[in-house]
């Protein structure tokens, strides 16, 4: 196994950069170039940091402070040097030419932590997991990577994996050895154990619908009739001037599209142009395009000028909502009311009331959209929540070969036809954790990591 080396840190210049090594000759490679007070690198204690320079021959390179890990307590479960210089890529550079002349190789993307997962100091959710929180673009996102980290998504798995692994072997003890007084298993018995499991990754299935809006997103359509404010509310939300605002129906005509951290998720807002009937050709382009934004959008919202009484375009946005989650935004608060709240309170399960120009009653937005997606956060964080779409696709996999293990049961077909789709049901799931995967699945895996990873 080679000894490899990977700036970890950013290459640009900063106070701090920092230098892994790992690899059976990490230590005795280090030793080579760095030189402590009064001690060998070779005698420092595990997970001590020391004072040193870095040294090519008689020529000083940097000061540093490196801290040495010995194999299997290391990230990597090899032993481990980790070099503290002083940022920059200079300095950097020279370094890691120096261990390079002395034995070690550049490390691959993520060949860091894809060593860690080899040498079982973490499975493939966990390892994945380093990557998604280091990715991660909103807390929540991030709580969750660092859940998947410490194993909780893990355990779900794995207790998945071993129902289906333990129910396998009883069916295939019970028909390869008939005549050695394995108690009879009767088809309602594995077909009830078969529904526990299927119930279990249901959930995890279910799970990803949030995941995925946590982890990638919230597609958020502003739509409304022309007029209402929708621009001037992206703009506040954004807070600054993305989008043109002006008192002329019809502004908006393409899609403006930002993204936007609020209420503990990601939005992907959409600025789209007003929706009415009476509209010239370009500018009905854009109410085709608003029209496709609300169809495909997690959330709505859905803006009206709540200083007029509801028009015809407001009673057709109110249509196009339907089966949509969607918070009704009652817009220019600041001028004498006129709309019927009444009659949108009756029709939207949430309303807020706000003046996008005064940049008022933004904050019981971001409220509504937490209490949304995030109702109980505490327990979102600590729940197993699928985030990552590999995971999910397996999951489907696994469910269906229950599915089909069900089928063939409820159909009076025998054990050990139903024995062959437990056993991919549990090889999907062994996928996601680890337990049965390819090499060309892991190198995939690693391969979108960056390097020092
Ligand atoms: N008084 C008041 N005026 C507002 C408020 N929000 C927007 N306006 C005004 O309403 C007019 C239309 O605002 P826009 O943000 O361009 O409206 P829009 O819905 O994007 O309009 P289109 O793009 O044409 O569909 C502008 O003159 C804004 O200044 C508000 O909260 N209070
Ligand atoms: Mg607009």
């Amino acid at each position: 196994m080679d000894t490899i080396c990977a700036i970890a840190t950013a290459r640009a210049a900063a106070a701090i950069g920092i230098i892994r090594v790992s690899g059976p000759t990490a230590i005795s490679i280090c030793s080579k170039i760095i030189r402590l007070k009064n001690l060998q690198l070779s005698s420092v204690n595990s997970g001590q940091m020391r004072l040193g320079y870095v040294h090519d021959g008689d020529t000083n390179i940097d000061q540093v402070m490196c801290v040495v890990f010995r194999a299997p307590a290391s990230y990597t479960g090899e032993d481990m040097v980790e070099i503290n210089c002083h940022g920059g890529v200079m300095i950097l550079s020279r370094v890691m030419k120096l261990l390079i002349k002395n034995g070690a190789v550049t490390a691959a993307p993520g060949e860091f932590t894809k060593r860690a997962f080899l040498n079982g100091k973490m499975d493939l959710i966990q390892a994945e997991a380093v990557g998604d929180l280091i990715d991660s673009c909103n807390r929540t996102d991030a709580a969750l990577a660092l859940e998947r980290m410490s194993g909780r998504l893990s355990n779900e798995f794995n207790d998945i994996f071993d129902r289906l692994v333990m129910l396998n072997t009883d069916i295939l003890a019970y028909i390869d050895f008939p005549d050695e007084g394995i108690a009879d298993i009767k088809p309602d018995f594995v077909l009830s154990r078969l529904c526990g499991i299927r119930d279990s990754i249901s959930k995890l299935e279910k799970s990803f619908e949030l995941g995925s809006v946590i982890h990638d997103g919230a597609d958020t359509a502003i739509i409304g009739a022309p007029n209402v404010g929708k621009s001037t509310l992206l703009n506040a939300i954004l807070g600054y001037e993305r989008a043109i605002v002006s008192d002329t129906a019809g502004t908006t005509r393409d899609m403006v599209k930002e993204r936007v951290e609020m209420g503990g998720i990601t939005l992907n807002l959409c600025d789209t142009a007003g929706i009415r009937d009476m509209a010239q050709e370009i500018e009905r382009c854009g109410i085709e395009i608003s029209c496709r934004t609300l169809n495909s959008a997690d959330l709505v919202f859905a803006v009206f000028d709540a200083s007029r009484p509801l028009c015809n375009d407001d009673l057709k946005i109110i249509d196009l909502c339907d089966k949509k989650t969607v918070i009704a935004v009652l817009n220019k608060c600041d001028l004498p009311r006129r709309i019927d709240t009444g009659y949108i309170k009756n029709k939207f399960i949430h309303t807020v009331e706000i003046s996008a120009r005064q940049k008022q009653g933004l904050e019981q937005l971001e409220n509504i959209i937490n209490g949304l997606f995030l109702s109980n956060e505490l327990s979102i964080e600590s729940a197993a929540v699928i985030t990552n779409t590999r995971h999910f696709e397996r999951t489907v996999m696994a469910g269906k070969y229950v599915d089909s293990a069900i089928d063939t049961l409820e159909r009076g077909f025998t054990l050990d036809v139903a024995s062959v789709d437990i056993t991919e049901a549990a090889s999907q799931i062994g996928m996601i954790t680890g337990q049965s995967v390819t090499d060309k699945i892991i190198d995939e895996i690693f391969s979108k990591f960056c390097v020092g990873k």
